[in-house]
This record gives C-alpha cells, sequence and structure tokens, in this order.
C-alpha cells in the first residue's frame, strides 16, 4: 500500500483531498515531499538501519561485513544506540523548549507583563500551585502564577534532586525508576547528559546507552511536555469537547485566509483572538472579503482547535499543499515539523510566509519576532497585512479541495473526569467498571506524524477502526487525531456506528465518543495522566504496566516521535510502530528494545506495518494484562439471549 520508491503515483494517501493536491502540484511542476522522497531513492542503507556514525572526525564510519567496527573501535551495538539516544534527546529537547517558551509567557504574567495575556483557568492553576507546593493562601492568581513559573524554571535546570514532576506517576513507577536509576533531574542537564554520553569515547555499553536515553525521555514525558500542558490549559484554558471542522475544505474562496502552522500556542492564541476583531473583520469587508478564516496545520492546530474551535486545514503532510490552494494570504510559522520549502512552494503564489520564533528563521520568509506583551497588537498586525494581501490572490488559481469533515475534540482529563462523573461526583470509576467487566477490553493511545513513506493517514484510520471494532477504547493527539478527523472518526455518531457493541454502549451511557481527541503531541502527557487516572481510581492494578493498555505510533517520523516511543515504554506501556527505529543493523539493540525491555519497564516496543496485524498485537497484548489482573477470569460477562433468558425466570 506504500507508495513504493519508484515512478511516482499522485495516489499517495487514503484522503482524496491530499491526492488531488498532489496531482495539481505535478501539473504544475511545484516540488512537493512526495516528489522530494522519489528524488532520494534508494536510501541509504546505513543510515535506515543506524549503522553508520559521524560523531568524531576520525570518521564517518559504517559497519560492513569487512569493517565491523569504527576507527574507535565502536561496533554496531554501539553505534547503533548512540545514534537513538541523540534521537531522544534532540525529541525532548523540543518537547521541553516548547514548554519552556511557555512558561516564560506564565512568568510574564506574573510579573504583571504579560500584554494580554492571562490566567483564563485559574482552578488548575490552584491545583497545580498545590500540587508543587506553591503557597495559595491569601495570594492572588498573578502571584502565583510568578511563583509556580519560577518553580517550572527550576524544573529545566541542573539540580542534584529527581524532578519535582515525577511526582505526578504512580508510586510504584516511581519507585521502579528509583531502583533503576532513571529518574532524570532538570530536563536541561538530561539533554546535556546524553549528548556528553554519546560523545565519542564516553558511554559504550549499548544496554546502559538505551537506560540513560529512557532517563533523559522521561524528561520529556513527565516533565518539558507536562508543564508545556499544564502552562498552556493554565493560560489559555484547560480544553472541553469542541466542535469544529477539518481538512483544506476549511479554507474559503471568499474569506481571507491565514494558516497556522507548527507548535507553541502563545502567539496563534492571540490571532484567534484577533481574528474577530470587529476593526478588522470591518477592514477586511473593505478590502472585499467575506471574513477572516484562520484555519492550523500541525500541532497549533490541535491547540486552537480545542480551545476555540478553529477549523484544522490538514496534518503534517498538508502544509505545502494548503498553499498550493492558492488560497492562503498568510501562512504564520513557529517551530517543529515546519518544512523549509514552504518558502519555494509560498513563492509560486501570493502567499505570505511569516516566521515568529526567535529562534527559528526560513530562508525567504518574513521575520518577526514574537513578544508576550505585544502578542495581541503583533497578531492584529499580521491580520491585516494578511487582508492588505488578500487583493493579490490570483483567483484563477484558486482549487481548493471539497473536503471538509466534522469533528469533536477537546478531551482533557478534566473533561473526561467530569463527562465520566456525571453530575454529582468528578470520577473515572464508570471507565473503571467498564474495563473491569469486559464491556470495554482496554485502552489504546494512537499518536504521531504522517510519512510520505507508507499510505498517507492509512494507517491512523485503520488502526482506530480495528481497535475500536475489537472494544478498545481509542485515545490520539497530533496528527493522528487529525487523520482520524478527516477519516470522520472524531464525530461521535459515526464512530460510534464501527464501535463494538459494548464499547457503543459504553460509550452512549456516558456521552463519550469511542475516539477521543487529547490534543497537541506534548499533550502525550494527557495520556500518561488518565493511564494514572485509571490507576488512582483503582480495581486495575497498580503501575501502568498492570494495565490492559498499548500505544501505537503508525507513520511517525520525528525525533519527538523517538522521545516519545521511549517515556511511554519506561513508563510500563507497550508500543507498536509502523517502522522500526533505526536501530536495526543491530540486532542487540533490536533485540534490547524489542524483547529485554519488557522485564526491565514492563513496557517494550514492537514493528508492525500492517494495522490490522497491529491492532491484533495490542489486543493481544490487553488480554495478557486482563488475564494478569484476573478480571477476564472473574467476570466473564454472558450476554443471554432470549430463551436462556426464560430457563432463568
Ligand atoms: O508534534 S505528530 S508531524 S505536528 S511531530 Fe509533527 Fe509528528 Fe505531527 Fe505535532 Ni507530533
Ligand atoms: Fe568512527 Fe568511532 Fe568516530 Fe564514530 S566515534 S566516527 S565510529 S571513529
Amino acid at each position: 500500500m506504500a507508495p513504493k520508491p519508484g515512478p511516482p503515483t499522485n495516489e499517495v494517501s487514503r484522503d482524496p483531498a491530499i491526492n488531488e493536491m498532489v496531482a495539481l502540484a505535478r501539473t504544475e511542476a511545484i516540488a512537493t515531499a512526495w516528489d522530494r522522497y522519489q528524488n532520494q531513492q534508494p536510501q541509504c542503507k546505513f543510515g535506515t538501519e543506524g549503522i553508520c556514525c559521524r560523531l568524531c572526525h576520525m570518521g564517518p564510519c559504517r559497519i560492513t561485513n569487512k569493517a565491523t567496527c569504527g576507527v574507535c573501535g565502536a561496533d554496531r551495538d554501539t553505534i547503533a544506540a548512540r545514534n537513538l539516544l541523540r534521537e531522544i534527546a534532540a525529541g525532548t529537547a523540543a518537547h521541553s523548549d516548547h514548554g519552556r517558551a511557555l512558561v516564560r509567557t506564565l512568568k510574564r504574567v506574573g510579573e504583571g507583563k504579560g500584554g494580554e495575556y492571562k490566567i483564563s483557568d485559574p482552578r488548575r492553576l490552584r491545583e497545580a500551585a498545590q500540587f508543587f507546593g506553591v503557597t495559595t493562601n491569601g495570594r492572588t492568581d498573578v502571584q502565583i502564577a510568578g511563583e509556580l513559573a519560577d518553580y517550572f524554571v527550576s524544573q529545566f535546570a541542573w539540580s542534584e534532586a529527581p524532578n519535582g514532576t515525577l511526582r505526578l506517576a504512580p508510586q510504584k513507577r516511581q519507585a521502579l525508576w528509583k531502583k533503576l536509576d532513571i529518574e532524570p533531574k532538570g530536563v536541561d542537564s538530561s539533554v546535556v547528559e546524553l549528548l556528553h554520553r554519546t560523545h565519542m569515547g564516553v558511554d559504550h555499553d549499548y544496554r546502559h546507552l538505551i537506560m540513560g536515553g529512557l532517563k533523559c525521555s522521561l524528561a520529556d514525558g513527565w516533565v518539558g511536555s507536562t508543564i508545556a500542558t499544564l502552562v498552556s490549559d493554565i493560560l489559555f484554558g484547560t480544553p472541553r469537547p469542541i466542535k469544529s471542522k477539518v481538512n483544506l475544505g476549511v479554507l474559503s474562496a471568499d474569506t481571507v485566509n491565514i494558516i497556522v502552522h507548527g507548535h507553541e500556542p502563545t502567539l496563534s492564541e492571540m490571532l484567534a483572538l484577533a481574528s474577530v476583531d470587529k476593526e478588522l473583520l470591518a477592514y477586511a469587508a473593505e478590502k472585499g472579503a467575506a471574513g477572516v478564516t484562520v484555519a492550523g496545520i500541525c500541532c497549533t492546530a490541535n491547540e486552537v482547535l480545542m480551545r476555540h474551535g478553529l477549523p484544522i486545514a490538514g496534518n503534517f503532510l498538508q502544509q505545502e499543499l494548503a498553499i498550493l490552494t492558492g488560497a492562503v494570504e498568510m501562512m504564520v510559522i513557529d517551530v517543529q515539523c515546519v518544512m523549509p520549502s514552504l518558502a519555494q512552494v509560498a513563492k509560486c503564489f501570493h502567499t505570505k510566509l511569516v516566521s515568529t520564533s526567535e529562534i527559528a528563521q526560513t530562508f525567504e520568509a518574513e521575520q518577526i519576532t514574537y513578544d508576550a506583551k505585544e502578542g495581541y497588537a503583533q497578531a492584529k498586525a499580521l491580520i491585516r497585512s494578511a487582508i492588505d494581501n488578500f487583493e493579490h490572490r490570483d483567483r484563477a488559481r484558486v482549487h481548493i479541495p471539497k473536503e471538509s469533515m466534522e469533528i469533536v475534540a477537546g478531551f482533557s482529563n478534566e473533561t473526561i473526569f467530569h463527562m465520566l462523573g456525571g453530575r454529582f461526583r468528578s470520577t473515572f470509576r464508570p471507565l473503571n467498571d467498564a474495563i473491569i467487566d469486559g464491556r470495554i477490553r482496554g485502552v489504546a493511545g494512537i499518536v504521531g506524524c504522517t510519512n510520505p513513506k507508507v499510505l498517507v493517514d492509512n494507517q491512523h484510520v485503520r488502526l482506530a477502526r480495528e481497535l475500536i471494532k475489537r472494544n478498545v477504547l481509542v485515545l490520539e493527539t497530533g496528527c493522528s487525531a487529525i487523520a482520524c478527523a478527516k477519516a470522520g472518526l472524531l464525530v461521535p455518531e459515526a464512530a460510534l456506528e464501527e464501535a463494538g457493541a459494548s464499547l457503543r454502549e459504553v460509550c452512549e451511557a456516558v456521552g463519550i465518543p469511542p475516539i477521543l481527541h487529547m490534543g497537541s503531541c506534548v499533550d502525550n502527557s494527557r495520556l500518561l495522566l488518565a493511564a494514572t487516572n485509571i490507576l488512582h481510581e483503582g480495581g486495575l492494578g497498580e503501575d501502568i504496566s498492570d494495565l490492559p493498555a498499548a500505544g501505537a505510533a503508525p507513520e511517525w517520523m520525528s525525533e519527538k516521535a523517538v522521545a516519545i516511543g521511549h517515556y511511554f515504554v519506561a513508563s510500563g506501556m507497550y508500543v507498536v510502530l509502523g517502522h522500526p527505529f533505526a536501530v536495526e543493523g543491530s540486532e542487540n539493540v533490536t533485540k534490547f528494545l524489542c524483547e529485554e525491555m519488557e522485564g526491565i519497564t514492563g513496557g517494550r516496543f514492537e514493528w508492525e506495518p500492517d494495522p490490522v496485524k497491529a491492532a491484533e498485537k495490542m489486543l493481544a497484548h490487553i488480554e495478557k494484562k486482563r488475564d494478569a489482573l484476573g478480571i477476564n477470569a472473574k467476570r466473564e460477562r454472558k450476554l443471554f439471549d432470549m430463551k436462556e433468558r426464560r430457563e432463568l425466570a
């Protein structure tokens, strides 16, 4: 099913909107990721297998039958493990720097210099402050925000003590991390430590290296990403279920269209607020536009969707295609997953590309540096400039695919607590009970990117469908959630039709869809906390590795996904990847990650490209955990037919 290296095909995705735009791009001779993917064939085997090393300048070295070690003597195991660790370090750095940027905004608010930024969820602020030991009594929200920001800053820095946010994890898991000596301290020092360990001539034992990688990944999941999610909720509001639309068809031929793309929600929040500014709307009307549409791509999209209901134009591989519609006046980019090719595509149209992060510049993009105090004014200026650009749109070239699907998103833990608990009490109890009595077999998290190596979106959608059919509740984030949304699976009614009978029954009773959109990729921290909440509710073991749960990243591509996979495994989760990490050149490293790891953290990796088989493997793992918990034996649920009921009576 994957678009194989070879003659290009326009059928690169299960999503017709993508295929239509790829065909259009080829007609216009504008290169996109799929063309560049073809040009890269055949991709380097040494790189794919993780056995090339350029960590020092006696190299580069690569492992062959003839040369079984690099110049320094590093073998395939050391080289593959070191390369993997460098990816974990980069992924952790990316998520955590995103978290740090939000903490900086929280700090500005605490100093009274936050401009239009404010505390949108004071309850979450105070809960967090209490948990982390910041005094709340007799203090204003602003004072608390300042001190909480200082506390978070201290969790990034060097420290002797294990990181404070690890205390959010189940007790038993914390004890295991301590025993394994993989408790991360400061986030920054965790990343530095990995870079040090992988420098030429430092750490050489592949097992020891990978355990170090797990430690750093925990600084991503339980620290940097957790702080990013928490501070986003405090500043912009904790997500609640919200309706919107998704896919390129959300762009309108009549309105000024602005795309926000990247990951940090700070400026896009202001763009969302400014997009309904009366003065700007009047200005748009003056210029002949029927309004202003702000739509998102990638995780910025998920952030503004969950809190403002702004539409999503697409996931990762739709960024170039959005510009190709010819109907985008401006694309505002920040950090991560933003292709450097955008400037080349934008040049073929009237689209203004504006880069807004001080650490990210794109050649030929206009650069503004986001400033918390000026955020709203900057957002207004950007929208005004997009409106000015509307008249430059070449109407003859506008080509917007019709695809646009309804979506319900915004399932934070707080919302799930509330929805499950009903009117009287917030609780996970109904979910736990449904898992214990087998109506829900277990919980699966599907996350991660899209990738031109496979039929785009297809693996996400098929895996999700297979799982809900088998009565597994699915939690999703990132581009995976967008892929399923485009396929119509995040409309509760539609998904319910595809869910197994007993999952459907539970979902209908408590009013949740069988696939819950839990946010952006840093919001994978919400998945960790959902697992912890289920444990706290009771009856399903004491540790994450006890839970009938599994994770998957069927189309992953980024280093962040490598870090995410590792923090899930370090937290005790079984994780199925659609394609392997670049480690297969080392049998030992592969065996350590995919087999031996289970005896260490209780979690492990598995590679499985076929989504149906992946679903079966995840379910087999879930059933194994159910057996171990004794809930299969104890409470096998018998469905009686009419004859049997009469006999009983
Ligand atoms: O952080 S899923 S392609 S957009 S890396 Fe990037 Fe992958 Fe999408 Fe969100 Ni996550
Ligand atoms: Fe080669 Fe060793 Fe240098 Fe790597 S660290 S490039 S294997 S000599």
